[in-house]
């Protein structure tokens, strides 16, 4: 079985939620044979020597613990942790990923990614993410000290709450047109994505054919995660106490 997260986003701030993580790598992961982390893991990660933060230092722990115990566990970049590299991959004891990925289940081709990618309709979100993700710009980025990475990250993050508010909801959403023209390039009929915090099972039709989109929930104040294997996907939350239960919120 995959099992499937994205979009944690955990922080200083969110204590619960990194209590909530522990227990999921001990509770839930184990029953996967991989675990994929795709994205939006940390609210940010300034670069490897991020690592100073107690918080980041606690995750990587977590996570290390359990690729000790035995889970094979990988991580696609989102756009809050893009700048996650072979010291965090090291530390965290998994394996970083390009996207997108494709993954075979059963007859089924599973296209896996973020889906930053996908909100072709935000242009200005776009260009930005095509800047910060040249190897030029990282390398500059990087070669500032971490407290000064820190500050502009934050203002970064401080502009862009203040734009989404103003931003029509639609913008922030994936663009139709660029999730079939991805699904085409990879020859697949399903996708998998976080990002967008929209958690959602989509039926469609792609040139003719069923498809399927699956939209990972973000974590709030619950546990939620997608597992697949040859007999399908299903999505499933955990709160702080009790057992995992279906996520009515996918049909
Ligand atoms: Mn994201």
């Amino acid at each position: 079985m995959n099992l499937f997260i994205a979009d944690l986003h955990l922080s200083r701030a969110q204590p619960l939620l990194l209590d909530l993580f522990e227990r999921f790598l001990h509770e839930i992961a184990p029953r996967a044979e991989r675990l994929w982390i795709l994205g939006d893991l940390f609210e940010y990660w300034a670069g490897d020597d991020d690592i100073d933060d107690p918080c980041n230092a606690r995750v990587c722990r977590a996570l290390a613990g359990a690729a000790g115990r035995g889970l094979n566990i990988v991580f696609l970049p989102g756009n809050r942790d893009f700048l996650c590299g072979p010291g965090f991959a090291r530390a965290a004891g998994l394996e970083l990923l390009q996207e997108p990925q494709i993954l075979r289940c059963g007859n089924t081709r599973w296209l896996i990614q973020h889906g930053d990618r996908l909100c072709t309709d935000d242009v200005e979100y776009q260009r930005f993410r095509a800047m910060v993700r040249e190897d030029a710009w990282q390398a500059q980025f990087l070669a500032r000290p971490l407290a000064e990475r820190r500050t502009i990250i934050g203002e970064v993050r401080n502009r862009s709450d203040a734009e989404k508010k103003h931003k029509p909801a639609a913008i922030m959403d994936v663009n139709a047109e660029a999730v079939a023209s991805a699904m085409r390039a990879a020859g697949a009929t399903h996708m998998l994505h976080g990002h967008t915090h929209r958690a959602a099972r989509h039926l469609f039709t792609l040139d003719g054919r069923p498809a399927e989109r699956w939209v990972l929930s973000d974590w709030t104040d619950h546990a939620c995660w997608i597992e697949l294997d040859a007999a399908g996907a299903r999505a499933a939350m955990a709160g702080p106490a009790g057992p995992a239960r279906a996520d009515p919120r996918y049909r």
